[in-house]
């Protein structure tokens, strides 16, 4: 049976099945569970159904942190064959092990995705996310391989010879994030290449939002159709939500990832439609399991559905994460907003950087800086006082207070070949305004 076609009855009896099993188990093998349920008075009997799952408390980013590195194991460490971990910036990093069935139901959630996006075992894949601790690299690798296509694990940097053999292979799908993407295109024409000619056909993006604009940008340059994939290390990496050829969200693989959309503040479990937080079940994880893991990013479930066939629910591009607003001048901002104002001024390019400005460890201001495109660059002083002005005042009437603005030349802003890194803070002591 086609897993992405189940009817409603079919996907409920997998998913109470899962729940069943994967509760059961993360009650009877990890302590970090058999704690939390008896503390919260419940028993795996009352919380395993989809009706009662909600009584049972969230799983958090912090509760991970504080299991590092094995607190979270549900198995015997004998038992685990890989292990991978988040890149977090601060702190100790998010530690995710797999048994032997957990890499194999990760390659089949990873295959699921690489046939939506259109890839067939005729292409030749280039992947371009880091091969290391990162779940990129290795994730889409084995779903690739077990489709059939012919991979070629690249790896993360080195731009001008990804470009090279992307020529001599004729790769036809760049597995990497949308970010390296535009880069990659950049690096090509400086080097005398015209990206058009590379014949790429398919570019499965992840890791990081892809803005309409930004998805247009990459359309454009490299003539390829894109699709965005979606996936965390704590939940078991890429392979959980993907897009299909109908651009109308990413599907979400229900029968094997149980996800309810809440409430950011109150916990509660929105009806279907609502925006709010993802909360994910792995329904068939051994390892590290969790059980209604927070993962921060917010979205929604699109009401309508796909006309592709598949009956997976469609999850909306991630606008934010509930964990990435700041707070300047108390006016709450998400950096997405932010976004959209740059990407409606075709003067400016896609990269852009948002510099929190703090005086002894306290934001005190922001500053957008925006590099201007390449193509019709000006260094009129005139025509950039004016650009400045109209994204000044779309910025003022959007956000509701006034960051700063810096118009950059083109090429100025850092290159990343793995996530992009939009915001970052610079300590400036006895800052005016
Ligand atoms: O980024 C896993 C991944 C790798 C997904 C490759 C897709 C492709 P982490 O490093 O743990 O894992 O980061 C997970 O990245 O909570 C989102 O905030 C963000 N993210 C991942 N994919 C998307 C996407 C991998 N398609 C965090 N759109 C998640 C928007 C995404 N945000």
């Amino acid at each position: 049976m086609n897993n992405d076609q189940l009817t409603a009855e079919e996907r409920l009896s997998r998913q109470k099945h899962g729940l069943a099993k994967v509760v059961k188990h993360a009650y009877n093998n990890s302590p970090f569970y058999r704690r939390l349920f008896d503390a919260a008075g419940l028993h795996p009997e009352t919380v395993a159904t989809p009706e009662s799952f909600h009584k049972l408390p969230f799983t958090t980013k912090n509760d991970l942190r504080g299991a590092y590195p094995y607190g979270m194991a549900a198995v015997p460490l004998d038992d685990i064959v890989r292990i991978h971990a988040s890149s977090g910036t601060t702190g100790k990093p998010i530690v995710a092990g797999y048994t032997r069935s957990d890499l194999d139901y990760w390659a089949q959630s990873v295959t699921r995705i690489c046939e939506m996006a259109g890839v067939t075992k005729k292409d030749i894949a280039q992947i371009s996310f880091g091969y290391g601790l990162f779940t990129g690299g290795f994730g889409l690798h084995y779903g690739l391989e077990r489709l059939g296509a012919t991979v070629v694990p690249f790896s993360s940097g080195n731009t001008e010879r990804q470009l090279s053999l992307m020529k001599d292979f004729k790769t036809t799908v760049l597995v990497s994030t949308p970010s390296f993407a535009i880069y990659m295109a950049e690096t090509a024409r400086d080097l005398g290449y015209d990206p058009l000619s590379f014949g790429l056909k398919i570019g499965m993006f992840g890791g990081e939002p892809c803005s309409d604009a930004m998805r247009e940008e990459i359309e454009k340059q490299w003539g390829l159709k894109v699709t965005s994939n979606y996936g965390l290390t704590e939940v078991v990496g890429p392979g959980i939500s993907g897009e299909c050829g109908q651009r109308t969200g990413m599907h979400i693989l229900d029968d094997l990832y149980y996800h309810e959309i809440i409430n950011p503040q109150t916990g509660e479990v929105l009806p279907r439609g609502e925006a709010g937080e993802l909360v994910l079940t792995p329904l068939f994880k051994e390892g590290f399991p969790v059980l209604r893991y927070r993962t921060g990013d917010i979205t929604r479930i699109v009401p309508e559905p796909c006309p592709c066939g598949r009956t997976t629910p469609l999850m909306d591009y991630i606008t934010g994460r509930s964990d990435d607003m700041i707070i300047i001048k108390g006016v709450n901002i998400f950096p997405s907003q932010i976004e959209e104002v740059l990407a409606a001024f075709r003067e400016v390019s896609p990269h852009y950087q948002l510099v929190l400005l703090k005086d002894k460890g306290f934001i005190k201001d922001l500053e957008v800086q925006v590099e201007l495109a390449q193509e019709g660059f000006t260094d009129r002083y005139k025509e950039l006082e004016l650009l400045g002005n109209r994204i000044r005042q779309r910025l003022r009437s959007t956000l509701s207070m006034s960051p700063r603005l810096k118009l950059m030349e083109p090429k100025s802003l850092e290159r990343t070949t793995g996530k992009a890194k939009r915001i970052v803070e610079m300590e400036v002591p006895d800052l005016e305004k």
